[in-house]
């Protein structure tokens, strides 16, 4: 038996269980199916937070919705476009009081492990190594995407929490292909939920030796986000600002978000310095974004109410 018998666990030995227990054997759960274990190690047993601070699975997400419901972000787009960078940009400024202004504060997250996990190798550290892009996201057997919490206190005094849905470009172009296919239950995953969308134009691929495929994949890529989108907020999100790209190139890209879907913000972003713009502020400006948006929300009907009885304003009697 490897299996806890709770239905939202998939604890093993390296990872915290569901109910928050470091050592599954620790866990009720599982000593229900391991009754010898159990005995050996309760006397020691610390209920630790029921959260164990990596990446979030879907299991998890209780958590974070019990609050009010969190504000997701799906970041669609082909592999190596720059989409885990763009998370650890944003940990990384967040960290240095960069990334937020005075109304919205940091207020907590459930996953700070996993925002380190994105974020650690774009750090400077002591010694000969410079800091390096995050390392390629795995598609794996996962069948949801990793999600990272932010919560973010407001002016007026609200939370507003924020998962980012962080998926392999895998998923994605096999979804712009075949949105049925087997392959891609995590790329329909994000269509489904995901409140803003950030539809990612990688300038490297555009100006490389295929820009050609590129511009094909994205276009694909662009009709399917944008159906899925289904009026739901949307960016253009170019990143490797520091690249150049073919003014012509850069019409197209942007007519074939137009031709399905007109007025869509645009940002730009780049962990490199180019001329004397700050790296930063591209990151800045898309995070205002994200966090200004709203879902739409339930639209009840306005009706003039009858009579003096507010009880009768729907003609009911
Ligand atoms: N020049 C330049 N290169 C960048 C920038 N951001 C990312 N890259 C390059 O793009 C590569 C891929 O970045 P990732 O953030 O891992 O891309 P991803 O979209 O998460 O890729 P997958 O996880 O494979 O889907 C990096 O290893 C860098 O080489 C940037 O701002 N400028
Ligand atoms: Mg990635």
């Amino acid at each position: 038996m490897d299996k806890c018998p709770h239905q939202d666990c998939f604890a093993d030995d390296n990872t915290t269980c569901t109910l928050g227990h470091l050592d599954r054997r620790k866990c009720p759960e599982w000593q229900r199916v391991d009754g010898a274990a159990a005995t050996a190690m309760t006397a020691t047993d610390d209920m630790l937070l029921p959260w164990s601070g990596l990446a979030m699975g879907e299991s998890d997400l209780n958590f974070v919705s019990g609050r009010a419901k969190p504000i997701t972000v799906g970041i669609v787009g082909p592999e190596s476009a720059g989409k885990t960078t763009i998370l650890g940009a944003f940990y990384l400024l967040l960290g240095r009081g960069a990334l937020t202004t005075e109304d919205t504060v940091f207020s907590n997250s459930y996953t700070l492990t996993g925002w380190e996990t994105v974020a650690a190798s774009m750090r400077w550290r002591p010694g000969p190594m410079p800091p390096r892009f995050p390392p390629h996201t795995p598609s794996g057997k996962a069948r949801a995407p990793g999600m990272l919490h932010l919560g973010f206190r407001r002016k007026d005094g609200t939370l507003r929490d924020l998962l980012f849905a962080d998926a392999p470009g895998e998923w994605f172009r096999k979804w712009a292909v075949n949105q049925d296919t087997p392959d891609a239950e995590g790329a329909r995953w994000i269509a489904k939920h995901a409140d803003v969308t950030l539809l990612i134009a990688d300038r490297q691929a555009l100006s490389g030796s295929r820009l050609g495929t590129a511009r094909n994949d994205f276009q694909l890529l662009a009709q399917r986000a944008i159906a899925e989108a289904r009026g739901r907020p949307l960016a253009l999100v170019w990143t490797k600002g520091d690249v150049e790209v073919a003014a012509a190139m850069e019409v197209q890209i942007r007519r074939a978000v137009a031709s399905v879907l007109p007025s869509v913000p645009e940002f730009t972003v780049s962990v490199t310095q180019r001329e004397q713009i700050d790296p930063a502020a591209g990151f800045r400006k898309l995070f205002d974004w994200i966090v200004s948006t709203t879902r739409r929300g339930l639209v009840i009907p306005v009706t003039q109410p009858s009579g003096h009885d507010p009880l009768f304003r729907f003609s009911r009697k």
